[in-house]
């Protein structure tokens, strides 16, 4: 409850299932990270892994928890805070999803850690079919997804609940895009669900011989497109709404902003095939479709960066800045909660550079399956991503525990910014330059085939254990702030930072929550996308497959 003049802050009650969450996404943070420093250390060849842990096996702990539970446990934590502050406390029946969907997910979590762990599920994050895990993997997974839809109808719910007592008005856009991004995962999870309900779980059983596996690729990555828009729009929500708060600066359009969050539900799902393109089973001509359809889904970000660069200059040049890139001093450059995600934004240019080359199908021919292909995601979703979650529980973690950052912690925490930058940079860069030689990704030194190539990578794959130790221990230093903010900080008030719309800006038109048309383009867009490629997929599949084909 908050007294009038006081600070506004987020329900008590919300702040614990919020907070919740962080717990989690902190402690695999450190687990993650560990995982990820082993595998750098043995791509080295200098380092072999001590009683028989396979190298898949720590590779994935690594990519399960880092960008498969890290990820959903910040992003239904820090979504469902945006709504509970924007669009009013949750009800009881809100609170109740919550926490289901907070212990569903930490169940999953559990239920999959153990399988990998014991070396039952060392297929990696994108369980590739022919590899095969122990049904309690697939389980797993599945929980955690069914718990963020729990999450995600908390949060419709809100939505709706505001939306009902303001008639007319466009809804707080923090809540907005929290819906947008909901919305998405719920129609994009659909293509794994049926992936694991139909095909996986049956096959780990032993209830079908085999499965039909360009299929099971192709449902994955119906969803495994939008799951890196799943990842990226929450740090879009920071970009656009949380960091002019923190700059002083008003926030440059919200229709602008709410119109980019749009073409992502639209674009965002039927583009899988990209992840595709060197796989045999798939016309060309449907491949070629989906890559006019991914440079579509390019522009959005174009959108955002624009609004970005504006709001950052109109703000300096408003408090006197004057050359042409004078308003770079007038940045708050000692601020963590703003430097951090800057950061983010800046390796997001090279990263999304990356992006448009691997999505050019010719060029993908020389990047696809090398090791490119992941110094591309950890600039993307392993920075512009993390270091943007990173800069928002700076402010939102003292929030929720009542507690301050402060003047010690912000240095930590500029220091653990630029520990990550010149880490990544190291690990990310040598990816990157090793992948255009033909390092292959997904293998460890001793797997590689000709001794003489791999001679030619060794440089590449010293920097890359240089710039992941670096970025280790910025992952502690991280945890160290986080547990000082949970526990340990003074206690104090720290705002819960939401800018406020530019008043030159135009009002926001209402189209923006007509979800039927939404929804209606989205479903034209997959239907055209997807129809007839899968029913190809699904006639010619070669034997053993029979009957419905997807077996
Ligand atoms: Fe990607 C593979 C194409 C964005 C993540 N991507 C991956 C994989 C992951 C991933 C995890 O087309 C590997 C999957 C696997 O395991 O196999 N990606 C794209 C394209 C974009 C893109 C076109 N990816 C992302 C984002 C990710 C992510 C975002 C995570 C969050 N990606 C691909 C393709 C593949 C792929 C192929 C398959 C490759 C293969 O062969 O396997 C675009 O969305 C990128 C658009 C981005 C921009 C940048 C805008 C810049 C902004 C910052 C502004 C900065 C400011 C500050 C204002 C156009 C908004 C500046 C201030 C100054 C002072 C300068």
């Amino acid at each position: 409850m908050n007294t009038p003049g006081a600070m506004k802050k987020l329900d008590r009650r919300d702040a614990k299932l919020v907070m919740a969450h962080m717990y989690v996404v902190f402690t695999c943070l450190l687990v993650g990270g560990l995982a990820g420093l082993l595998q750098v250390l043995v791509r080295s060849g200098k380092v072999t892994l001590p009683a028989g842990i396979g190298y898949y096996q720590i590779l994935t702990v690594h990519g399960v928890i880092l960008a498969l539970v890290v990820t959903t446990f910040f992003i239904m934590g820090f979504m469902q805070a945006t709504v509970s502050f924007t669009a009013g406390a949750y009800s009881n029946a809100q609170r109740r999803l919550g926490w289901i969907g907070f212990w569903l997910m930490l169940i999953g979590t559990a239920m999959a850690a153990a399988m990998i762990l014991t070396n039952k599920a060392s297929v990696l994050y994108t369980f590739y079919a022919p590899l095969q895990a122990h049904a309690l993997y697939y389980l797993g997974l599945t929980l955690v997804i069914v718990g963020s839809w729990m999450g995600g109808a908390a949060i419709i719910i809100g939505y709706r609940r505001w939306k009902k007592a303001n008639p007319g008005k466009p809804s707080p856009l923090l809540t907005f895009m929290s819906v947008v991004n909901s919305v998405m995962w719920y129609v994009c999870t659909l293509g794994v669900a049926v992936e694991v309900l139909l095909q996986l779980l049956p096959w780990s059983l032993g209830m079908v011989d085999g499965i039909n596996i360009l299929a099971s690729r192709t449902l994955f990555w119906y969803f495994g497109h939008p799951l890196v828009y799943f990842w990226l729009l929450p740090a879009y929500m920071a970009w656009y709404v949380v960091i002019p708060k923190v700059i002083g600066a008003k926030i440059f359009s919200d229709s602008l902003a709410r119109m980019s969050f749009i073409l992502f539900i639209l674009f965002s799902i039927p583009v899988g095939f990209h992840h595709q393109l060197l796989e045999p089973g798939i016309d060309p001509a449907w491949k070629f479709l989906q890559v006019v359809l991914t440079f579509l889904v390019v522009i959005p970000s174009f959108m955002t960066a624009f609004a970005l660069f504006a709001t950052f200059e109109k703000h300096g040049r408003q408090i006197g800045a004057k050359s042409l890139f004078g308003w770079l001093k007038k940045l708050p450059w000692g601020d963590a909660r703003f430097t951090v995600p800057f950061i983010g934004m800046l390796a997001f240019i090279p990263a999304g550079a990356g992006g448009i080359v691997n999505a050019s199908h010719q060029m993908n021919q020389v990047v696809h399956n090398t090791i490119w292909v992941t110094g591309h995601f950890h600039l993307t979703v392993g920075t512009a991503v993390l270091l943007t979650f990173f800069g928002v529980s700076f402010w939102l973690v003292p929030h929720l525990t009542g507690r301050v950052l402060t003047k010690k912690m912000n240095k930590l925490a500029l220091v653990q910014g630029i520990l990550w930058a010149v880490g990544m940079t190291f690990m990310s860069g040598a990816m990157h330059a090793a992948g255009l030689l033909g390092a292959p990704r997904r293998s460890a030194f001793s797997e590689y085939g000709g001794a003489a190539q791999a001679a030619e990578w060794i440089p590449y794959q010293i920097a890359q254990a240089v710039g992941g130790s670096i970025l280790f221990i910025s992952i502690i230093v991280m945890v160290c702030i986080f547990i000082n903010l949970a526990f340990f900080a003074p206690k104090g008030e720290q705002e819960f930072l939401v800018g406020e719309v530019d008043a030159d800006a135009e009002p926001t038109p209402l189209v923006y929550e007509n979800w039927k048309l939404w929804l209606g383009i989205t479903a034209l867009l997959i239907l055209f996308a997807y129809t007839i490629p899968f029913i190809d997929i699904i006639q010619n599949a070669p034997a053993p497959s029979k009957g419905f084909k997807l077996w």
